[in-house]
Protein backbone atom coordinates (compact mmCIF):
# COMPACT_ATOMS: atom_id res chain seq x y z
CA UNK A 1 0.00 0.00 0.00
CA UNK A 2 1.52 3.52 -1.09
CA UNK A 3 0.53 7.00 0.42
CA UNK A 4 1.02 9.75 -1.02
CA UNK A 5 3.82 11.86 -0.11
CA UNK A 6 3.20 14.25 2.86
CA UNK A 7 5.43 16.85 1.22
CA UNK A 8 1.83 17.67 -0.99
CA UNK A 9 -0.56 16.74 1.25
CA UNK A 10 -2.30 17.78 4.68
CA UNK A 11 -4.98 15.85 6.00
CA UNK A 12 -7.37 16.75 8.94
CA UNK A 13 -7.57 15.22 11.90
CA UNK A 14 -10.36 13.40 11.20
CA UNK A 15 -8.41 11.12 8.62
CA UNK A 16 -5.69 10.05 11.20
CA UNK A 17 -6.91 6.71 10.69
CA UNK A 18 -7.72 6.73 7.50
CA UNK A 19 -5.27 5.63 4.77
CA UNK A 20 -5.08 7.62 2.08
CA UNK A 21 -3.80 5.43 -0.53
CA UNK A 22 -2.33 6.22 -4.22
CA UNK A 23 -4.88 3.88 -5.71
CA UNK A 24 -7.88 6.95 -4.08
CA UNK A 25 -5.49 10.15 -4.23
CA UNK A 26 -2.25 10.49 -6.60
CA UNK A 27 -0.08 13.55 -6.89
CA UNK A 28 3.21 13.32 -9.26
CA UNK A 29 5.47 16.26 -9.41
CA UNK A 30 7.19 16.85 -12.43
CA UNK A 31 4.82 14.68 -14.83
CA UNK A 32 5.98 16.40 -17.27
CA UNK A 33 8.46 18.50 -18.94
CA UNK A 34 8.68 22.20 -19.17
CA UNK A 35 9.30 21.77 -23.01
CA UNK A 36 5.98 19.31 -23.41
CA UNK A 37 4.35 21.95 -20.79
CA UNK A 38 5.34 24.64 -23.74
CA UNK A 39 3.95 22.17 -26.24
CA UNK A 40 0.52 22.01 -24.64
CA UNK A 41 0.41 25.80 -24.50
CA UNK A 42 1.25 26.18 -27.68
CA UNK A 43 -1.31 23.62 -28.78
CA UNK A 44 -4.29 25.39 -26.67
CA UNK A 45 -3.09 28.87 -27.00
CA UNK A 46 -4.81 28.46 -30.09
CA UNK A 47 -8.31 27.89 -29.24
CA UNK A 48 -7.98 29.67 -26.23
CA UNK A 49 -6.95 33.04 -27.84
CA UNK A 50 -10.54 32.93 -29.41
CA UNK A 51 -12.17 33.34 -26.12
CA UNK A 52 -13.07 35.66 -23.37
CA UNK A 53 -12.57 34.81 -19.53
CA UNK A 54 -16.23 34.60 -18.19
CA UNK A 55 -16.59 35.74 -14.62
CA UNK A 56 -19.52 33.07 -13.90
CA UNK A 57 -19.58 29.56 -15.02
CA UNK A 58 -22.77 27.90 -16.69
CA UNK A 59 -23.36 26.05 -12.88
CA UNK A 60 -21.37 28.91 -11.38
CA UNK A 61 -18.53 26.54 -10.30
CA UNK A 62 -16.18 28.56 -12.23
CA UNK A 63 -14.79 32.26 -11.67
CA UNK A 64 -12.48 34.11 -14.29
CA UNK A 65 -11.66 31.30 -16.94
CA UNK A 66 -11.96 30.10 -20.43
CA UNK A 67 -11.84 26.37 -21.44
CA UNK A 68 -12.44 24.18 -24.17
CA UNK A 69 -12.74 20.30 -25.00
CA UNK A 70 -10.75 18.74 -27.99
CA UNK A 71 -10.32 15.28 -29.21
CA UNK A 72 -7.87 16.72 -31.58
CA UNK A 73 -4.24 16.73 -30.37
CA UNK A 74 -0.63 16.53 -32.26
CA UNK A 75 1.46 13.14 -31.41
CA UNK A 76 3.57 14.81 -28.68
CA UNK A 77 0.05 16.12 -26.71
CA UNK A 78 -1.39 12.69 -27.24
CA UNK A 79 1.57 11.05 -26.04
CA UNK A 80 1.38 13.34 -22.73
CA UNK A 81 -2.29 12.31 -22.42
CA UNK A 82 -1.58 8.66 -23.10
CA UNK A 83 0.51 8.79 -20.36
CA UNK A 84 -1.88 10.25 -17.96
CA UNK A 85 -4.69 7.60 -18.39
CA UNK A 86 -1.98 4.81 -18.08
CA UNK A 87 -1.17 6.56 -14.90
CA UNK A 88 -4.22 7.06 -13.35
CA UNK A 89 -5.31 3.42 -14.38
CA UNK A 90 -8.84 4.21 -15.70
CA UNK A 91 -10.68 1.30 -15.36
CA UNK A 92 -13.20 1.53 -18.43
CA UNK A 93 -12.83 3.53 -22.12
CA UNK A 94 -10.97 6.68 -21.50
CA UNK A 95 -12.89 9.60 -22.64
CA UNK A 96 -11.88 11.42 -26.07
CA UNK A 97 -12.27 14.69 -25.20
CA UNK A 98 -9.40 16.11 -23.11
CA UNK A 99 -10.62 19.24 -21.17
CA UNK A 100 -8.28 22.39 -21.16
CA UNK A 101 -9.51 24.96 -18.41
CA UNK A 102 -7.50 28.55 -18.06
CA UNK A 103 -8.39 30.46 -15.18
CA UNK A 104 -6.64 33.82 -14.47
CA UNK A 105 -4.50 35.14 -12.00
CA UNK A 106 -7.72 36.14 -10.02
CA UNK A 107 -9.62 32.69 -11.00
CA UNK A 108 -10.57 30.21 -8.63
CA UNK A 109 -12.33 26.98 -8.72
CA UNK A 110 -15.20 26.92 -6.15
CA UNK A 111 -15.83 23.15 -4.61
CA UNK A 112 -18.45 20.66 -6.70
CA UNK A 113 -17.92 17.22 -7.59
CA UNK A 114 -18.00 16.20 -11.17
CA UNK A 115 -21.33 15.32 -12.39
CA UNK A 116 -21.68 11.57 -13.25
CA UNK A 117 -23.56 12.66 -16.41
CA UNK A 118 -20.07 13.49 -17.70
CA UNK A 119 -17.67 11.74 -15.78
CA UNK A 120 -16.57 8.26 -14.99
CA UNK A 121 -14.57 7.36 -11.79
CA UNK A 122 -11.30 8.99 -12.07
CA UNK A 123 -10.32 12.42 -13.15
CA UNK A 124 -6.58 13.25 -13.71
CA UNK A 125 -5.50 16.61 -13.84
CA UNK A 126 -1.93 17.97 -15.02
CA UNK A 127 -1.17 21.79 -13.77
CA UNK A 128 0.50 24.27 -16.62
CA UNK A 129 1.96 27.43 -15.72
CA UNK A 130 1.02 28.18 -11.58
CA UNK A 131 1.87 26.58 -8.56
CA UNK A 132 -1.96 26.12 -6.77
CA UNK A 133 -3.63 24.56 -3.74
CA UNK A 134 -6.67 22.37 -4.17
CA UNK A 135 -8.87 21.47 -1.06
CA UNK A 136 -10.86 18.21 -0.71
CA UNK A 137 -13.75 18.00 1.34
CA UNK A 138 -15.86 15.32 2.34
CA UNK A 139 -19.65 16.30 1.67
CA UNK A 140 -21.04 15.12 4.48
CA UNK A 141 -18.45 15.59 7.08
CA UNK A 142 -16.33 18.94 6.72
CA UNK A 143 -14.24 17.73 9.67
CA UNK A 144 -12.71 15.29 7.11
CA UNK A 145 -10.99 17.39 4.48
CA UNK A 146 -7.47 17.25 2.83
CA UNK A 147 -4.96 20.01 1.33
CA UNK A 148 -2.95 19.16 -1.79
CA UNK A 149 -0.35 21.17 -2.77
CA UNK A 150 -0.11 21.01 -6.78
CA UNK A 151 3.09 22.25 -8.45
CA UNK A 152 3.21 23.29 -11.98
CA UNK A 153 3.86 20.24 -13.95
CA UNK A 154 2.21 17.77 -11.26
CA UNK A 155 -0.51 15.56 -11.95
CA UNK A 156 -3.22 14.64 -9.47
CA UNK A 157 -6.01 11.57 -9.98
CA UNK A 158 -8.71 11.81 -7.79
CA UNK A 159 -10.59 8.50 -7.39
CA UNK A 160 -12.70 6.46 -5.10
CA UNK A 161 -13.97 8.98 -2.25
CA UNK A 162 -12.38 11.77 -3.63
CA UNK A 163 -13.91 11.73 -6.82
CA UNK A 164 -17.44 10.69 -5.31
CA UNK A 165 -17.47 11.93 -2.14
CA UNK A 166 -15.33 14.88 -1.49
CA UNK A 167 -15.70 18.18 -3.33
CA UNK A 168 -12.61 19.45 -4.96
CA UNK A 169 -11.77 23.19 -5.49
CA UNK A 170 -8.76 25.48 -6.55
CA UNK A 171 -7.92 28.29 -3.64
CA UNK A 172 -8.72 31.62 -4.80
CA UNK A 173 -4.83 33.63 -4.53
CA UNK A 174 -6.09 35.42 -1.38
CA UNK A 175 -6.82 31.63 -0.07
CA UNK A 176 -3.91 30.30 -1.23
CA UNK A 177 -1.84 28.21 1.70
CA UNK A 178 -0.67 25.30 2.20
CA UNK A 179 -0.78 24.69 6.03
CA UNK A 180 1.17 28.38 6.87
CA UNK A 181 2.96 28.30 3.07
CA UNK A 182 1.43 30.86 0.90
CA UNK A 183 1.45 29.59 -2.93
CA UNK A 184 1.12 32.31 -5.05
CA UNK A 185 -1.35 31.81 -7.61
CA UNK A 186 -1.16 33.28 -11.68
CA UNK A 187 -3.10 32.38 -14.32
CA UNK A 188 -3.22 28.23 -14.38
CA UNK A 189 -3.98 25.89 -16.87
CA UNK A 190 -5.30 22.46 -16.86
CA UNK A 191 -5.20 19.60 -18.49
CA UNK A 192 -8.16 17.47 -17.52
CA UNK A 193 -8.59 13.63 -18.14
CA UNK A 194 -11.62 12.30 -16.91
CA UNK A 195 -12.58 8.18 -17.29
CA UNK A 196 -15.89 7.96 -19.50
CA UNK A 197 -19.36 8.22 -17.54
CA UNK A 198 -21.22 5.06 -16.64
CA UNK A 199 -24.24 4.69 -19.69
CA UNK A 200 -26.47 4.42 -16.58
CA UNK A 201 -25.86 7.93 -15.74
CA UNK A 202 -25.81 9.54 -19.46
O1 LIG B 1 -8.35 22.58 -12.99
C1 LIG B 1 -8.38 21.53 -12.36
O2 LIG B 1 -7.37 20.88 -12.10
C2 LIG B 1 -9.69 21.03 -11.82
C3 LIG B 1 -10.79 21.20 -12.81
C4 LIG B 1 -12.13 20.93 -12.23
O3 LIG B 1 -12.33 20.92 -11.06
C5 LIG B 1 -13.24 20.67 -13.15
O4 LIG B 1 -13.14 21.00 -14.34
O5 LIG B 1 -14.25 20.12 -12.68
Amino acid sequence: MTIIDKTFMIASAALKHSPITQSKLKLIPNFISQKEEEQILNESEKKLKRLKYQRDHWDDAIVGYREFESANWSEQTLAVIERVKREAHFSNSPRQLVHVLDIDAAGFIKPHIDSNRYCGDKVAGVSLLSDSVMRLVNQSDSSKYITLLLPRLSLYVLAHEFRYDYTHEILSDEMSFFGDEYVKRDRRVSMVCRSEPSPLSK
